[in-house]
């Protein structure tokens, strides 16, 4: 099984990541992942910081010659924003000496970790006097760039075996697809394409808001502007796409084999998502059941048949999203994620004063007004991660050419 680990504050020197568990003779360079670190940075909406800043990941094990070694991972990627702010995070974020007169952050901004993270470890009372930072600067998106480098090094693994991960974004706010039909047949004709998601995902790519749809795009620009004036930010909601993947991941016999319940968490870990769907899940709740599962035919669609045949079926639709009884059908996996607004809003929210008590109102630093094309990006690879140790469950070996193998073998006899 493929782990990891990130360490790291927002403000802080660097991010740390290991990967541990992948195995030896996967094709791994820097630019690999360095690809899907600036694809973190698209959209439309972000703040101050993706000014100053470019993700650039270095590696420093675990990988000789372009390929893994089957030996942990390790990954630094330098804060951009360290030196540039020049907001004196050296000495607000020092690793030693005293606080002294550092300043504090005392006011909690509702929608953030401020306040349940400072009662948990202790950050809001005296002697030491409050102080939020601590939560802030871990509990921060910016967490996501080794997240984004860490899983993509899994990505390597499926796209070594012809698996790719994608995702578009569907809404921003109030400016979205009326229903998933509208967008489902756009993205199916990129689906269908010879890379499958990566399609998908480099067709998103193109636009401002990672959105399929040009029009809907422009929409979504004027949307967030309007809001940036309004003084307020927004959420939304994107679609993850994964192709290639075999019938038989994940598994019904037990509940944490479940592939849909790891691929929700894999949605849920990132900062600010608060719902995921499966396939066409919440909407599903309220069909009848004809209109909601997948029918069973012969690949040629043909009425009769041989016992063989019945060996190669496929689906008329896949509203399952690609998964059935918490296994893999064979169908592209579809998982939707949901996104609250960004908490720090320029226009203030009512808090309380850890250190006097006083009510008061948050205060603006910067921030983005929407960050939900950075999140879709996030979410492909959180995704990939699950799938890639899905497939070493069922697959896994120490060697690539081990699991290429079984994996080809499992494919041409199914
Ligand atoms: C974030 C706040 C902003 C974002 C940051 C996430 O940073 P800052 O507080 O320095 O202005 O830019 O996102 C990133 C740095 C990133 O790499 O995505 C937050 O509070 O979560």
């Amino acid at each position: 099984m493929i782990r990891y680990l990130t360490a790291g504050e927002s403000h802080g020197e660097a991010l740390i990541g290991v990967v541990e568990g992948l195995p030896a003779g996967v094709p791994l360079t820097a630019d690999d992942l360095n690809e899907h670190l600036g694809r973190r940075w698209l959209g439309y909406g972000r703040g101050g910081r993706s000014k100053i800043e470019r993700d650039q990941v270095h590696v420093y094990s675990g990988v000789r010659f372009s390929k893994t070694l089957g030996s942990p991972v390790g990954l630094r990627l330098d804060n951009g924003a360290y030196e540039k702010d020049r907001a004196g995070w050296p000495e607000k974020m020092a690793l030693e000496g005293e606080r002294g007169d550092v300043e504090r952050v005392t006011l909690p901004r509702p929608g953030h970790a401020d306040l349940a993270g400072a009662r948990k470890y202790g950050f809001d009372r005296p002697p030491r006097g409050p102080d939020l930072r601590p939560v802030i600067d871990r509990s921060s998106a910016r967490e996501t760039a080794m997240r984004v480098a860490c899983c993509s090094t899994a990505r390597q693994l499926l796209r070594a075996l012809g698996i790719e991960v994608g995702s578009h974004v569907v809404r921003i706010g109030r400016v979205g697809f009326e229903d998933a039909e509208a967008w489902q047949e756009r993205a199916g004709e990129l689906l269908s394409e010879e890379g499958g998601a990566r399609a998908l995902y480099e067709k998103a790519d193109e636009s401002a808001t990672r959105m399929i749809d040009p029009e809907l795009t422009e929409r979504c620009v004027e949307h967030i502007d309007e809001t940036k004036e309004q003084r307020d930010s927004l959420g939304g909601a994107y679609e993850v796409v994964v192709t290639g993947v075999p019938a038989g991941l994940g598994s019904y016999a037990q509940w944490d084999r479940r592939l849909d319940g790891k691929l929700a968490q894999a949605i849920l870990s990132i900062q600010a998502q608060k719902g995921v769907e499966v396939g066409d899940g919440v909407a599903g709740a309220g069909r009848y059941g004809s209109e909601v599962h997948d029918e069973i035919i012969h690949q040629n669609g043909a009425d009769g048949g041989t016992p063989e045949d019945a060996q190669t079926l496929r689906r008329r639709t896949n509203r399952a999203g690609g998964v059935e009884g918490g296994v893999s059908n064979g169908m592209p996996l579809v998982v939707r994620g949901f996104m609250k607004p960004i908490p720090t809003l320029i226009e203030p929210l009512d808090s309380v004063d850890l250190d006097s008590g006083e009510a008061r109102t948050t205060r603006y630093e910067r921030s983005d007004v929407t960050s939900v094309p950075a999140a879709s990006t996030v979410a492909e690879a959180t995704v990939a991660l699950v799938v890639a140790n899905a497939l070493l469950e069922r697959f896994g070996g120490d060697r690539f050419e081990q699991i290429q193998r079984r994996f080809e073998e499992a494919r041409s006899s199914s």
